[in-house]
């Protein structure tokens, strides 16, 4: 069975530590075990980052191996990297951008994504909680 990615961006490595209010207080190494019990057989290989580049990478290697999906929150560099977009308009198969939180309600300058514009689908809002429900609609979509 082909893997899916789960890729995340700067800081995420902080969850849980910082802005409860917004983020919640669930750790990344604990969204990691809620991804691989969201994916059950389904293999998911779950990384993040606070390197541009890494990112970029992982997204290759995504290319190259036939993942069948990838999940990406990529924090700031939603904003910011047209590098990331070009690496993800190669990848053949479905896209979900995820945010924690509500992008939309925040800051203008968390407004505008360069991600939205190659990504199958997009959810923000959902907390933490957000990566399961991502998991479960990417298995719909490498069904269809
Ligand atoms: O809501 C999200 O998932 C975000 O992608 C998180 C990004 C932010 O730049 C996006 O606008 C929305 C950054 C997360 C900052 O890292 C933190 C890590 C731990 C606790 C608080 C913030």
């Amino acid at each position: 069975m082909k893997p899916i990615f789960i890729l995340n961006g700067p800081n995420l490595n902080r969850l849980g530590k910082r802005e409860p209010e917004i983020y919640g207080y669930t750790t990344l190494a604990e969204v990691e075990a809620m991804c691989r019990e969201a994916a059950g057989k389904r293999p998911v290989r779950f990384h993040q980052s606070n390197i541009e580049g890494e990112i970029i990478n992982w997204i290759h290697e995504a290319i190259d191996d036939g993942a069948a999906g990838i999940i990406i929150n990529p924090a700031a560099f939603t904003f910011t990297s047209i590098a990331i977009l070009d690496a993800l308009k190669m990848f053949p198969s479905p896209i979900i951008e995820l945010h924690i939180s509500n992008i939309h309600r925040r800051e203008a300058y968390y407004h505008h994504s360069f991600v939205s514009k190659i990504a199958t689908a997009v959810i923000a809002g959902l907390g933490p909680e957000g990566y399961a429900t991502a998991i479960q609609a990417m298995e719909k979509l490498i069904k269809k």
